[in-house]
């Protein structure tokens, strides 16, 4: 038994070598790989930003009213962060909701500051953006949100 487990012991080790041969190779590879990639690097980064994330801010009337200071809001498709400020005593919320009425995303209620929340793959289309304190919807806290 003890042999077999010094020749495994001995597989390991050797495994664990060339593995390292391996990862050492690899950097090497990818170092070169920046090189060659390094005049594409561009293109390649804007292909990858397409598929990005972007942040829609809102705020809540600094004058104190039930009112954002917009009702309307555009933001790209994709990872959407919603940036809230709320400089009021009065407490808000910032909720995304599809045009069927079904909640996106939304931001925690908050008062006399800021917060934030994150929609996933918010896809194209129009979308409204409310408060969903009661009574403040109604009184106009609410938008159009634009997804494109
Ligand atoms: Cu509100």
């Amino acid at each position: 038994m003890k042999k077999v487990v010094s020749l495994l012991v001995l597989v390991l080790v050797s495994a664990a070598l060339v593995a390292c041969g391996d990862d050492d190779g690899t950097t090497t590879t990818e170092t070169g790989g920046g090189e060659t990639t390094n005049g594409a690097a561009t293109n390649g980064g804007g292909a990858g930003g397409g598929g990005g994330s972007s942040t829609v801010s809102f705020e809540a009337d600094p004058a104190g009213g039930l009112a954002y200071t917009t009702d309307e809001a555009s933001a790209k498709a994709g990872d959407v962060t919603i940036d809230f400020k709320n400089p009021q005593p009065v407490a808000h919320d910032v909720v995304i909701e599809d045009a069927s009425g079904s909640e996106v995303g939304g931001t925690d209620v908050i008062t006399e500051s800021s917060t934030s929340a994150n929609v996933k793959g918010l896809k194209a289309g129009e979308y409204t953006f409310y408060c969903s304190v009661p009574g403040h919807r109604e009184a106009g806290m609410e938008g159009t949100l634009t997804a494109e």
